[in-house]
This record gives C-alpha cells, structure tokens and sequence, in this order.
C-alpha cells in the first residue's frame, strides 16, 4: 500500500468515480452552456443542449475541443468567469505563434496543487521533506504548479526555478534536499555533474518527481543509478491545468488519472472514434471541476493506452502509460513546444526554398536543434561571408519565434533527400517514446 494525500479520494470505489464524474460533468455542461457561448454555439451544431447529458456515459455526445479553437478563441473567448474572479493566468512551454494562455480562479488553483501534492505523496513526500523545485518558475506551469503541491504536503520547499546547476548543487547539498522536481533531461544532467564532482555521498535525496517530456526507462535506470532516487513520471498540460492531471505511483508502471477532476478518454486520432480502454490513442481530457478554464473534451495530441488493472498502491483511478508520441508533429526541445511549421514559416519569410530537415538530436542529456536549409542558386554563389552571415540572421529569426536557440546550416541546392511520399522534416535522434 502507498502514501496518499487524499486517502478517500485516491481509492475511492470505480461506482463512487462514477458518480462524481456524472454530477460533476452535468454541472460542468451547464457552466458552459450559460456562460462561454463558444461553447453553447459548439453544442447547438452537434444537435445538443445541457439535457442531453445524464450521466458520464452521455460524455461522447459532447463536441471535441482542439488547440485551434484555443488559438481562435485567444484569449478570453474560453474563460467561464468573469476576470475579476481570476487570480492568475499561465501559458505553455510553446511560444509566440502557439501559445496557449489559460486562467484560474483560486478554486482552480488550490485543485491544481491539490493534484501536485497526490504526486509528491506518492512519491514518499511529507511534512518532513526539503523539496526542490527546479522547473521553470514564470508562465511555465512546472515551477508553479510543484510549488504549490510542496507547500499542501507541509515541505519546506525550495523554489529553485531552473538553471545555475552549480547554485542547485549547492543548496542541495547544503539544505539537504530530499525531493527533486524537475525535466527529466536537467535530472540526468544534475545526475551527470554530481558524479563528476565526487558529491553523491553529500546529497539526501531520495525520490524525484519528473516530467514536461518524453523520457524512457533507460533514462529513469540511469537517473535513478546516478542520484541513488526513486524516479517518478509526472504528466500534465497547461490547456487541462499543468502538471499533475497523472502521476505515478510506487508501482512506477503508469501515472493515475485524477478522475475526481479530469475525465479521460482514448481516441483514434482520424476519426475521432471512443475506443475501449487499453487500447491506444489520442488522449482527451475533460475538466469537470474547473471554473476559469473548463476545457471539454481537449484533443491533447499526445498517444497513450489507458489501463484499469488494479495497482499494489491501492489506488483506484485509471492508468494512463508515458506519452507513446503525438498525433501531430510538435516536437518537445529542451521543455519548448516546437511546431514544425513555425519554422518553415520563419524559412517562407526569409525566401528559402521548403526544402530543410530539422534534426533533433541529446548531447549529454542537453537537447540540440540544427536546422539545414537548402540556399537558393542564387544565394549559393555567395562568398562564405555572406553565408555566415544569412546562417546568423536564420539563428536570430528562429530565436526569436521559438524562443530557443536553433543551429542553422545552409547546405548547397538539391542536397536535401528529396523522397517520393511525404518529406521527411524531422529527424530526431533522440529515441524518447521507445519506453
Ligand atoms: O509540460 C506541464 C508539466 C510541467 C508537466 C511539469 C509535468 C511536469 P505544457 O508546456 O503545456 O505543460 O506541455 C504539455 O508536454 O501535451 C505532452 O506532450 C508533454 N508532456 C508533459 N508531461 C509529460 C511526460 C507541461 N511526463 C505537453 N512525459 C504534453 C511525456 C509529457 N511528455
């Protein structure tokens, strides 16, 4: 048996689930209905009204919701209160053109927490851990949302934010921190840099808490062997509320829906189909408990199997596995939500050719983006000089639309394989959905 935060929600009985999903969901229907007509416009097309929804068996009825009805509706066109009752707004990893901008009400806000301290619980953490939060503090979700969930367990807690590995190290070491929240990919370089000092013997931590990317169990044997921890996935998006809408638990064979909030279905991505759990598919959420951004049916893009096999923590909510990969092309680059297309439209605006290849690729647990781009033939008779300087003005473009740094080379017209189906625009190297 595990540790839980909230013991009688967290092994509730499936029939007890069910009904607070039911009257949560006919609730949440009619919040929208009367109060985003985004929505009650959405519901009239697919031929429905409030009455119509019964029970959560009637949730398939209900239309789809997709990140281009976000952007459409950016940014108050989704809010189901009034500003004034908002109290704070977050945004996603992703950048200018994608960005998602979501609201809470402080009732969201303390579910939210809620949901990252069932996480930190399960992980083994109570009043008496140091916890260090070494996500993004700022619009990201990471640093917020751990924060918060520490300061519901009773941690002391540590608001790192990320970056400065040195001062991470140190107060680590010197605080005695015992929990570690951060990107999977900053935990195996924190790992990497603590061996190298020789410091392993000086740190306590016991259990990490990781997520905002694709990692595999290679990199969780790895992490573990490398801070001696425990290491736990945790998923989340900002759309839904931010980390913490799965978690996992002692098992470590999957992250637990929390169904008390969050509604979880699998789709087939193409035809929007319902399939059976344990059968893989898009993944879509419904927020049936929040009120600033109540989200219904959210495509996520990402591809999941859901499972209802009991668990040994004695938990009783679904089982989702690790993100298998993504219905769409995003790319996930040192935690920043990339879209392929935002960079062909920085290459269109600039006057090259849609003839480029991104490769992605980790080098020493650090992400790298190198974008080749085919010149022109025109540009191609220019002096080195020159090509040095357009590869420039590409690395600043794209930094400026992506929000991180990404390699350009301009490589000679027709180097590019060209292929007979789809061209290929991403090579990642990087191998994250494997396991
Ligand atoms: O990444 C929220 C988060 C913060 C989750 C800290 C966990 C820890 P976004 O920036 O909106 O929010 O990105 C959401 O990241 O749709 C997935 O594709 C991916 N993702 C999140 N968690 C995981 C995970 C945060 N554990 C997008 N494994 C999601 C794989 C993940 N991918």
């Amino acid at each position: 048996m595990g540790n839980y935060y909230q013991p009688e929600i967290e092994t509730a009985s499936r029939e007890q689930i069910h009904q607070w999903q039911s009257e949560r969901l006919i609730n949440q229907v009619k919040h929208v209905w009367e109060n985003v007509p985004f929505y009650k416009n959405k519901m009239i097309e697919a031929g429905i009204t409030p009455d119509d929804i019964k029970s959560v068996d009637d949730l398939h009825k209900l239309p789809f919701i997709t990140k281009d009805d976000l952007k459409d509706q950016y940014p108050y066109g989704l809010l189901g209160k009034p500003l004034s009752e908002c109290v704070r707004i977050q945004s996603t990893s992703g950048t200018t053109g994608k960005r998602v901008v979501a609201f809470y009400t402080q009732h969201d806000i303390d579910i939210w927490e809620e949901c990252c301290a069932r996480a930190i619980v399960a992980a083994g953490g109570t009043k008496d851990d140091v916890c260090h939060v070494s996500y993004g503090y700022g619009l990201f979700t990471g640093g917020a949302g751990l924060n918060g969930g520490s300061h519901k367990v009773g941690c002391l807690t540590l608001p790192m934010s990320s970056g400065n590995t040195e001062r991470q190290i140190q107060f680590m070491t010197d605080l005695g921190s015992t929990i570690l929240c951060c990107t999977p990919s900053y935990a195996a370089y924190l790992g990497e840099t603590i061996q190298e000092k020789g410091l392993k013997d000086k740190i306590k931590l016991k259990a990490g808490i990781f997520g905002a990317e694709a990692w595999t169990e290679e990199m969780r044997h790895d992490i573990e062997e490398k801070l001696g921890i425990k290491a736990y996935d945790i998923y989340g998006l900002t759309e839904i509320s931010g980390p913490g809408v799965s978690f996992e638990c002692s098992e470590q064979t999957g992250m637990h829906v929390n169904e008390d909030h969050f509604i979880v279905e699998t789709i087939n991505p193409k035809t929007g189909e319902v399939l059976p759990i344990g059968e893989k598919g898009e993944l879509v959420f419904t927020c049936i408990t929040k009120e600033a951004f109540p989200l219904i049916r959210y495509r996520t893009r990402d591809i999941g199997i859901l499972s209802l096999e009991p668990c040994s923590c004695g938990r009783t909510h679904v089982k989702m596995t690790k993100p298998l990969g993504r219905s769409d092309d995003m790319l996930i680059v040192k935690g920043v939500n990339v879209f392929p297309s935002q960079i062909e439209t920085v290459l269109m605006n600039k006057g090259y050719p849609a003839n480029y290849q991104i490769i992605v690729d980790r080098v020493n647990n650090s992400d790298t983006i190198e974008v080749q781009v085919e010149m022109t033939a025109e540009m191609f008779s220019d002096s080195v000089g020159d090509i040095s300087a357009k590869e420039k003005e590409l690395v600043d473009a794209l930094k400026a639309m992506l929000g991180i740094y990404a390699k350009v080379k301009l490589v000679s017209p027709k180097t590019i394989a060209r292929s007979e189906g789809k061209a290929v625009r991403i090579i990642d190297n990087r191998n994250l959905y494997k396991g």
